[in-house]
């Protein structure tokens, strides 16, 4: 059987979380076991200076870093230029080539605090998982939980818990895409934990094959690659020196 990154556009809907709000593609075994491999064996053979250590992990930025004024843009390497136009090629991102990747790392027990990814990218997010499996977690932005007419003082102290809302199971080889309301309205983050049970808001839990509700997952070591587009890039052209 053809696998999607043959088919290209005409099949992603086919996977989309209908759980979920607007919009979310779970694309399991988007990739094969040799490729993920291969996109291990990249990201660790980077220099090591390239890694950038935060207190809950690490991260590797790749095309460029963002800012108001326009990125300076620097090609990213083949292994992910060949992902980021495979993921182009799936139609998610009306023609554009997603020109950022951010590879992050996570040893079990690691998360990402609730944030969203803001005006600086075009709004869809695409992410590779790499070696073991996360919960992405989304959460109600605590002034826009109560909709319609007023905003309720609660929802504004309410904790992190309570406007939790539902969370994506993300499986190693897996693609995730989210665009629309579920970039421009929700939070997304990942809880420091190194268990994760599968209970009834975990949105995808049907579209992953071998799962069910009351599984206890074991974290591993997982990277993610975080693929989008920045818009706004400055054409600079680096002079290193020569005259
Ligand atoms: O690792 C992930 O899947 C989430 C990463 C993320 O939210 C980010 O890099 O902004």
């Amino acid at each position: 059987m053809a696998s999607i990154q043959d088919l290209g556009a005409t099949c992603l809907d086919r996977f989309v979380v209908s759980e979920a709000p607007p919009s979310v593609y779970y694309i399991p075994e988007f990739i094969t076991k040799q490729e993920e491999q291969f996109l291990i064996n990249q990201v660790y053979a980077v220099p090591k200076p390239k890694w950038t250590q935060l207190s809950h992990r690490r991260l590797q930025n790749w095309g460029g870093i963002p800012h108001p004024k326009g990125m300076v843009l620097e090609k990213l390497p083949q292994w992910l230029d060949t992902y980021s136009h495979k993921i182009a090629s799936l139609g998610a991102l009306n023609e554009k080539i997603p020109n950022h990747v951010l590879v992050n790392e996570y040893t079990s027990g690691q998360g990402i605090m609730p944030h969203e990814d803001g005006p600086l990218f075009y709004p869809v997010i695409s992410t590779i998982s790499l070696g073991g499996h996360t919960l992405l977690d989304f959460y109600h932005h605590p002034t826009t939980q109560c909709d319609e007419n007023s905003v309720d003082e609660a929802a504004k102290v309410a904790t992190p818990e309570d406007r939790l809302f539902g969370s994506l199971l993300l499986e190693p080889r897996s693609l995730l895409i989210s665009k629309d309301e579920m970039y421009t309205k929700y939070l997304h983050g990942i809880a420091d934990r190194t268990h994760d049970t599968l209970t009834g808001k975990v949105l995808n839990v049907d579209a992953c094959p071998q799962r069910a509700i009351g599984d206890v997952l074991e974290r591993k070591l997982r990277i993610s690659l975080t693929i989008r587009h920045v818009p706004k890039v400055l054409k600079i052209k680096l002079n290193l020196g020569r005259r």
